[in-house]
C-alpha cells in the first residue's frame, strides 16, 4: 500500500514541476524594449505563445523609456496618464498571470506613437496537476482491509480446529498478497 502511495506522490509530484516553471520571454529579443530600429512588437508578440505564469522581461535603458501596463483604451490612444501598474528599472520581469490580453507601453512622450507598445496575449495555463487530485483518495481505504485479514491468520489454534486454522491462515496469506499485488 505505501508503495501504490509513493507512486501517486510521485505522479502528483511531478505534475506540478511541469507547470510551476513559467517560461521567461524577452521582449523585442536581442533588440530589447527601444524606439531604436523600429522593431515591430506586433511581429515579436505573434511568433510566441503566452500561458499563464510566464513571465515578459523588458529590459531598457532606464533614463529613456519605461513600461506602463495599460487598458485595451488606453493602449489604443497611447495613453499613459492612467496605467495599470508602472514600471521603471530597466529589468523588469512582469508575471503573465492572469489569461486574456495584456497591454503595455513606454510612457516617455512620443514613443508609445513611434511603436514601442505591445499587446500580449496569454492563454490560460496547460496544468495536468488538477486531474490527479482525485486518485489520491482511494488509497486508504485498502489499507484497513488487509491489515484485517492479516489479523485473522493469527488466532492460536487448539490441537483438535488445526485444520481449520491453517485454512484460515493461507486465505489470510492470499489475500493480503492478492492485495499486494494490486499495487504493482
Ligand atoms: C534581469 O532580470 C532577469 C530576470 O529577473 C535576470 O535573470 C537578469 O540577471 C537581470 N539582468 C540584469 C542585468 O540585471
Ligand atoms: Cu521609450
Amino acid at each position: 500500500m505505501e508503495r501504490m502511495d509513493m507512486l501517486v506522490a510521485l505522479v502528483v509530484l511531478l505534475g506540478l514541476v511541469g507547470t510551476s516553471t513559467g517560461a521567461v520571454y524577452k521582449v523585442g529579443d536581442s533588440a530589447g524594449w527601444t524606439t531604436i530600429g523600429n522593431v515591430n512588437y506586433g511581429l515579436w508578440a505573434s511568433k510566441n505563445k503566452f500561458h499563464a505564469g510566464d513571465f515578459a522581461l523588458f529590459t531598457y535603458n532606464k533614463n529613456f523609456h519605461n513600461l506602463l501596463e495599460v487598458s485595451k483604451a488606453d493602449y489604443q490612444s497611447c495613453n499613459a496618464a492612467s496605467p495599470i501598474a508602472t514600471y521603471a528599472t530597466g529589468n523588469d520581469s512582469v508575471p503573465l498571470k492572469t489569461a486574456g490580453p495584456h497591454y503595455f507601453l513606454c510612457g516617455f512622450p512620443g514613443h508609445c506613437a513611434a511603436g514601442q507598445k505591445v499587446e500580449i496575449n496569454v492563454q490560460k495555463a496547460s496544468s495536468a496537476a488538477p486531474s490527479m487530485a482525485p486518485a489520491v483518495a482511494p488509497a486508504p481505504a485498502s489499507g484497513d482491509e488487509s491489515s484485517s485479514a492479516t489479523a485473522t491468520a493469527t488466532p492460536a489454534p487448539t490441537p483438535n480446529k488445526n485444520g481449520a486454522a491453517s485454512t484460515k491462515f493461507s486465505v489470510g496469506v492470499g489475500i493480503v498478497l492478492f492485495l499486494a499485488s494490486l499495487c504493482f
